[in-house]
């Protein structure tokens, strides 16, 4: 039994929620190790609807959930999710929550810089989900950051908001936004410390015993490899690493313990936001796969772009974030196109490229040179094992492992549970 991590291996909302719940009644913990709330998981399990962001996919399954230190944690909106999700019957308690105690806040300030930063940028914004987690993390760089272990000492909380407030209140002036007030603040961080202190602790000491145990770690990515913040399509990203590699320093652990490395890949491409998308569709087989694949925000809402496969760069972020198999979700959603398009590289400035370069320029220019596939007419929907596939599918899913240059292990045909095919 090795751990297994789940990483995004496209834009997001690749479907890393069902998997990492199909992988979660295996496993003994769930471990969240970067982003924040700004990730939206959908579980689909028998009638049952679960929209979770910043809690474990692993809750669900009843098993203990884990948020790293990694991770940005907006302490409002936590609470908020687990009463939202107890109201449907969860149970969410300090015995089956773990949050690192070293894990920094997310507070109103910084979502009210995120809001005015983007408003400032006007047509050049990022299109954050409006969370604050890239101020969040800026001070968690600039060392300036309040923790959840700062709760349970006042001065120390006192003295860190008087820090907080000079930067930030200079800069929320300096964009027109209102400013805050230390006393506000201070009131609402001391009467939300008593609610979130049961849930704190050293996670890495909890997860050095499971590790002895023998115990099975399933860690749960947030957002992708192209929105990685050295990786990704910067500045159009998000601010954590959301490569492998995170889960270890992300929940306090060693190198070796990310274990198997599973990346999730959409049958076709979306993305969220701004940013370079070579293969957008902003035509009406756009439009169909949108709206076959009901691709809007889990959080926000918003209107997910959407176009084909891009194997170019799938196959970059195999290899960047360390992904040893994919797992491809969606594909019900081409069923019943005639042909299909897989992306192989792109033409930038009348040069051939089989990735997408760092900057900026080229990355906006980059033109998908493109493969053309058979379509299906016959539904995959629902599909639980490879004979129940189309010819034209298994192709398509072949080409796909050859181009991308790792196998398909797992293949997804419904947002159901049980409609999961196990390649190998
Ligand atoms: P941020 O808020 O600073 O992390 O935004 C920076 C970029 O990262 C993108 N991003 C995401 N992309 C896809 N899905 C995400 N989660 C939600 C979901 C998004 C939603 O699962 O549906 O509801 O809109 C996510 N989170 C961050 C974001 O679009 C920016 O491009
Ligand atoms: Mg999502």
């Amino acid at each position: 039994m090795t751990n297994v991590t789940i990483i995004g291996a496209q834009w997001g909302d690749e479907g890393k929620g069902k998997v990492v719940d199909w992988l979660a009644s295996r496993a003994d913990i769930v471990v969240r190790f970067q982003g924040g709330h700004n990730a939206g998981h959908t579980l689909v399990v028998g009638n049952q609807t679960y929209k979770l962001s910043l809690l474990p996919s692993g809750v669900v399954n009843g098993k203990l959930g884990i948020i790293g230190n990694g991770v940005v944690v907006d302490p409002t909106a936590l609470l908020t999710e687990i009463e939202r999700v107890s109201a449907q019957g969860l149970k969410v308690t300090p015995e089956t929550l773990r949050i690192a105690e070293n894990a920094p806040l997310i507070l109103p300030l910084h979502a009210a810089l995120d809001a005015a930063r983007e408003a400032a940028r006007g047509e050049r914004k990022i299109g954050t989900t409006g969370r604050g987690i890239g101020p969040a993390y800026e001070d968690k760089v600039a060392r300036r950051a309040i923790r959840i272990c700062d709760l349970a000492e006042p001065e120390t909380l006192s003295a860190k908001l008087d820090e907080l407030l000079l930067h930030h209140n200079t800069l929320l002036a300096g964009l027109g936004a209102p400013i805050f007030k230390k006393e506000d603040l201070l009131a609402d961080l001391l009467a939300l410390a008593p609610k979130l202190l049961p849930y704190a602790e050293p996670v890495w000491e909890r997860l050095a015993e499971a590790k002895a145990k023998g115990e099975k770690i399933l860690f749960e990515g947030a957002q992708a490899v192209m929105l990685d913040v050295d990786h990704g399509t910067y500045p159009f990203v998000t601010s954590s690493n959301t490569v492998a590699g995170t889960a270890a320093s992300g929940s306090g652990m060693g190198p070796d313990a990310a274990g198997r490395v599973l990346g999730i890949a959409k049958a076709y491409t979306t993305r969220v936001g701004s940013g370079p998308f070579p293969t957008e569709l902003q035509d009406e087989t756009g439009q169909r796969l949108g709206e076959r694949g009901h691709e809007f925000g889990t959080v926000t809402g918003r209107k997910r772009r959407c176009g084909w496969f891009d194997a170019a760069m799938v196959r970059q972020a195999v290899k960047v974030g360390g992904v040893q198999g994919l797992a491809l979700t969606k594909l019900d959603v081409l069923d019943g196109f005639e042909e299909l398009k897989i992306c192989t590289g792109y033409m930038i400035d009348g040069q051939p490229y089989k990735h997408l370069p760092a900057a900026m320029a080229k990355q906006a220019a980059a033109e998908p040179i493109y493969e053309v596939m058979e379509g299906w007419t016959d539904s995959t929907q629902g599909a639980r094992s490879w004979a129940e596939l189309p010819a034209a599918a298994i192709k398509y899913v072949k080409r796909i492992e050859e181009l991308v240059e790792a196998p398909v292990t797992l293949l997804s045909t419904s947002p159901e549970r049980d409609d999961t095919i196990l390649m190998q």
